[in-house]
């Protein structure tokens, strides 16, 4: 059952948010700190609120699903750090600070998110390691697991990730562009709900409705993501705008026009509320999400 707010399940995550890295050597200081730096900078914390959130909405405790919630906000950090770099996007702000390689170098800057996405599997297994006497706790936790490194892998996040590199400057095709959306951005928002929702011991049916509602809300993301680099507010977002179009970027607005864009926007939030239907007194949290998403671009 969910009896807390977006804000209180973040203020919970950020109390522990540092908890799963391991503890580094002085000799490798410089890491730790960059490590830190980002993670510290300030992110909305979708990801791993959605993921304690589905723990709770099946019957789980978000603080026993900490050390997979944290996981999920290590590899999203490494893949922003990883994504700002010269050689992928170039940015120079994220989370309205400098970005990881402005600060520490691009040696430096690749090595915190190589250390970040190796703290995120430690992190996990280390957990698991402490349920080989309950086997039915332990299945729950391997399945969160393996959620999760689906979701980032190289079927998902990586994947999408080479697709939009190599669309950058290119005619993209509407099958392309969505293949980019999911696996770059949705697969990261399904898996973070699907672990949630193993950790919770979810029903077939909790995870069939809960995946239907991330994947409308995953595309939705990106879709909103698109429409706010043409005309979001670079102070509110913390980040540069106009980057797409300055990169020849595969985007929504590019390929369908800013109405089409929005309207698109509209559809995937009313399927994701859609999907939870069923659960209104209980699914609260996610239809707020999914709403707020959608009007930050109104
Ligand atoms: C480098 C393997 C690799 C992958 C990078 C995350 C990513 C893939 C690219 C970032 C490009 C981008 C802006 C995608 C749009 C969706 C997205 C991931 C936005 C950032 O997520 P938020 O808004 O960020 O949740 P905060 O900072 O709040 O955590």
């Amino acid at each position: 059952m969910i009896d807390r707010t977006f804000e209180e399940y973040k203020a919970l995550l950020d109390e522990h948010i540092l908890d799963f890295i391991p503890d580094i050597d002085q000799k490798s200081i410089t890491l730790y700190d960059s490590m830190k730096y980002s993670i510290l900078a300030g992110g909305k914390r979708i990801r791993p609120v959605l993921l304690l959130a589905a723990c709770e909405f099946c019957g789980g405790k978000a603080e026993e699903a900490l050390p997979y919630a944290c996981a999920m906000e290590y590899i999203h950090t490494y893949s922003l750090i990883h994504d700002d770099l010269p050689c992928m996007d170039d940015d120079e702000l994220r989370r309205g600070q400098p970005t990881n390689h402005v600060i520490y170098g691009d040696a430096v800057a690749t090595l915190a998110g190589d250390g970040l996405q190796a703290a995120a599997y430690e992190a996990m297994q280390r957990d698991m390691l402490l349920y080989f006497d309950n086997f039915d706790a332990l299945k729950s936790r391997v399945r969160a697991a393996y959620e999760i490194v689906k979701g980032a892998g190289v079927t998902g996040m990586v994947a999408g990730q080479i697709a939009d590199v190599e669309a950058e400057n290119k005619r993209c095709s509407k099958e392309l562009l969505d293949y980019i959306h999911i696996t770059k951005t949705a697969d990261m928002i399904i898996s973070a709900v699907r672990a949630g929702a193993r950790l919770g011991s979810c029903s077939e049916q909790e995870l069939e409705n809960l995946t239907v509602y991330a994947e409308n809300l995953g595309l939705a993301f990106q879709v909103c993501d698109d429409i706010l680099d043409v005309e979001g507010d670079e102070e509110l977002l913390g980040k540069e705008v106009g980057h797409d179009e300055a990169n020849s970027k595969a985007t929504y607005p590019a390929l369908y026009g800013l109405d089409e864009s929005k309207r698109k926007l509209r559809e995937l939030t009313d399927a994701a509320k859609e999907a939870l239907a069923e659960y209104y007194d209980n699914a609260e949290l996610f239809v707020e999400l999914a709403e707020m998403l959608a009007t930050r671009v109104s």
